[in-house]
């Protein structure tokens, strides 16, 4: 059995890693929690037992660790994540920091595990609103080809973590946020992360560069525009599809319903339909609205939605370390 550390173990993100490795049972022999300077000594109960929360050095992986999680931060990944790689342990980073490099995967269990076969210690966890995206659109390549995808995104406040979280909270008794430039209550904010110099955000670019490399399609056509929007959990997505091949839809429901990781949830007659409050607490990806462009040739428009702290985040990481430990 592996020994195991979750590095930035406080966050929002960690405490939920540690949730879901102890409710899939994921075999650990020694489990070590790290975090800031800030947050070591805390206490944090992992199946029954009371864990101390260490603050991270450079030392903190000579103990023999196999498979460290991180979800601490871009900074800390790229410091970190190599040190604890130069000495044995796999890492399965959340942060930005790895994932569009040549010699790391990024992956998506459901799209390609078979990626993780060529891993240097470092594998990275794709962004919350790419994972799901992929998750639907991967078995849809597979059959007809994807010439083109425009993402529309509607976030939920948790993306942004705990600072997203209170902002909202906050917001709705009318106090000032402080995480979001503007307040999140009662509004909608056409801005994830930083503007970059092409007029996009980088969170837009990070779902379409991110899309090309888990997919295998570097010749991809991809546009997008991420929203942040006063929902706490779960991120939804409009997608609009041009594959290069005719399809059916009933057929594309057949295939997405016998897809891993997938729950369709599309009656429109009964009002059926994925919502972020139905996606929060699961780990699969939702998808429903499904619908034909009739504006191009072979034009498909879908609803995709998922707990972004799980499936975005938490159970991903800890599907790559399953992946890795089936190995
Ligand atoms: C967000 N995608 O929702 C980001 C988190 N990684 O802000």
């Amino acid at each position: 059995m592996p020994k195991v550390a979750v590095v930035g173990a406080t966050g929002m993100v960690g405490r939920m890693m540690l949730r879901v490795l102890e409710e899939r049972n994921f075999p650990i022999d020694e489990l070590y929690l790290f975090a800031s300077a800030k947050s070591a000594g805390s206490e944090i109960e992992f199946k029954g037992k009371k864990y101390i929360v260490e603050e991270l050095k450079e030392d903190s992986f000579d103990r023999g660790i196999d498979i460290a999680l991180f979800s601490a931060g871009a900074s800390t990944s790229l410091k970190f994540a190599k040190i604890a790689a130069s000495k044995g342990c796999v890492v399965i980073d959340n942060s930005s920091a790895w994932r569009m490099h040549d010699d790391v995967p990024l992956v998506v269990p459901e799209v390609n595990p078979e990626d993780i076969n060529w891993h240097k210690g470092i594998i990275a966890n794709p962004n919350c609103s790419t994972i799901q995206a992929v998750v639907a659109l991967k078995p849809l390549d597979l059959k007809y080809k994807i010439k083109r995808i425009v993402y529309s995104t509607y976030q939920a406040v948790s993306g942004a973590g705990q600072g997203g979280y209170e902002d909202l909270q906050n917001g709705i008794k009318g106090i000032a946020p402080k995480k979001f430039i503007h307040p999140i209550a009662f509004n909608v904010i056409p801005h994830i992360d930083v503007f970059m110099d092409n007029g996009y955000t980088k969170e837009e670019m990070k779902m379409i560069e991110e899309t090309k490399k888990i997919m295998h399609r570097p010749d991809l056509k991809i546009t997008a525009t991420t929203v942040r929007v006063p929902v706490y959990h779960g991120h939804s997505e409009s997608i609009n599809v041009e594959f290069e091949k005719d399809f059916n839809l009933e057929e594309i429901k057949e295939i997405l319903k016998n897809s891993k990781g997938v729950i369709l949830m599309d009656d429109p007659s009964n009002n059926i339909y994925p919502m972020p409050i139905l996606a929060e607490g699961k780990n699969e990806v939702f998808v429903g609205r499904l619908r034909r462009d009739f504006s191009v040739e072979h034009g498909l428009n879908m609803w995709v939605v998922a707990d972004n702290i799980r499936k975005g985040a938490a159970t991903n990481a800890v599907q790559i370390a399953e992946l890795i430990v089936n190995n």
